[in-house]
């Protein structure tokens, strides 16, 4: 009696379906991978310049501690955008009428009294800021063009 062929039909089946199972496979994982990497950088980028841009477009809200001490003032430069809202916390050791000129802005400092001076840089340029009681130079207020 001989082997019924079907076995060895079997056989050789099943050895063509893994030979393909080890084609099919590593190929779709490749695509996986593929897909993987296409779609993973898509999202960041589209984020990160936006903040950047808001940050230097926008107006920004600035508060500067301004100690005037025998006679002048720390720091006597003062820096901002033209359009930001600006605000001065000003000390001082003896009795000043701050005077921000350009904006003719004026406030009476009193020795242990920190006074408020806010207002909106509307006007770009270099502005004197004087002791108006003394006639002294205390600083300049530059206001950046924008
Ligand atoms: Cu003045």
């Amino acid at each position: 009696m001989h082997m019924p062929p079907c076995s060895d039909l079997l056989a050789s089946e099943r050895h063509l379906l893994n030979k393909r199972a080890l084609i099919v496979i590593p190929l779709l994982l490749l695509v996986l991978v593929g897909l993987f990497f296409l779609l993973r950088p898509a999202s960041p980028p589209e984020n990160v310049p936006m903040t950047d841009e808001s940050t230097t477009e926008e107006t920004q809200e600035k508060t500067f501690d301004l100690a005037i001490a025998q006679g002048s003032m720390a720091p006597n430069e003062i820096s901002v955008g033209e359009g930001d809202q600006v605000r001065f916390r000003i000390t001082s050791d003896s009795p000043v009428a701050f005077h921000l000129h350009g904006y003719d802005l004026e406030s009476e400092v009193e020795p242990g009294e920190p006074t408020e001076l806010s207002f909106t840089a509307t006007i770009s340029g270099r502005f004197e800021i004087e002791n108006e009681q003394t006639r002294q130079e205390l600083g300049v207020l530059l206001v950046q063009p924008r």
